[in-house]
């Protein structure tokens, strides 16, 4: 497997070259046993910079009318994080690590949403707890405050709390036992301070989620590529058996 994007820093692409099954192999390990698997410094530092230096530009778009938004799809069209999400390697990896789960995605099934937070509006977006509606999610976070242990924005996961289905009613059971704060309150969960120049993967319509406390003076971007998920196949007519 080759691949030549740019993006990816320079010992990954040697892992790639050489080993890229065994790479796809302990992603898929990680995200079974733990819910969160990470590649450290996987973005190339020259890219990242590039990432960085965007989010000055893009902030202003974020907060119109006195309310945040992220910016989403085609909002992301000539930018850094568009080249990532829709690159051959994003595709090609999200399938090849939900294989197993008779799972494929394409190009339309890929979702770039870039958050920046900042000041009280950023605020909404705080302890916002949910599932993605995604088979996959992976996180690339390109700003993020230095980790102080407290309202330091940390991402905080309760993964694989349920299985991928189709269901509708299992889908609102779950949603409606999370709402009463059932999850939050039983299920195991961790807190991390991501680190921009790593990628994080979880399974987003599996794991309960969502951004810890943030200080309203700190500036924190995030890009989420968002892969495919139940109902989206649904809605194409795909009707997926999921094993296990
Ligand atoms: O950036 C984070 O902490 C998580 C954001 C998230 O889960 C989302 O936007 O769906
Ligand atoms: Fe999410």
């Amino acid at each position: 497997m080759i691949f030549v994007e740019r993006f990816i820093n320079d010992h990954y692409q040697e892992k790639i070259r050489n080993d890229y099954t065994g790479l796809v192999r302990t992603i898929r390990t990680t995200l079974n046993d733990t819910g969160l698997a990470v590649l450290e410094d996987f973005i190339h530092p020259d890219f990242l910079a590039e990432l960085q230096s965007s989010v000055d530009r893009l902030t202003p778009l974020c907060y119109v009318d006195g309310k945040r938004k992220s910016l989403i799809g085609s909002e992301l069209e000539n930018t850094a994080f568009y080249e990532v999400a829709f690159s051959g390697f994003v595709v090609q990896l999200a399938n090849d690590i939900l294989e197993p789960y008779n799972i494929s995605v394409d190009r339309s099934d890929i979702h770039p949403a870039l958050n920046i937070l900042i000041g009280e509006h950023g605020q909404e977006a705080v302890k916002s707890w949910h599932f993605d509606a995604t088979y996959l999610t992976m996180a690339m976070p390109v700003v993020i405050p230095s980790p102080n242990g407290d309202r330091d924005g940390k991402f905080r996961i309760w993964p694989n709390f349920r299985k991928f289905s189709q269901s509708p009613w299992r889908n609102r059971f779950y949603w409606r036992i999370a709402k009463i704060g059932l999850i939050r309150r039983m299920a195991k969960n961790l807190a991390i301070n991501f680190l921009p120049g790593n990628l994080y993967f979880f399974y987003g319509f599996r794991s309960y989620h969502g951004t810890e406390d943030l200080d309203p003076k700190s500036l924190r971007a995030n890009c989420l590529i968002n892969c495919g998920g139940p109902f989206f196949d649904l809605q194409k007519g795909k009707v997926v058996r999921y094993p296990k």
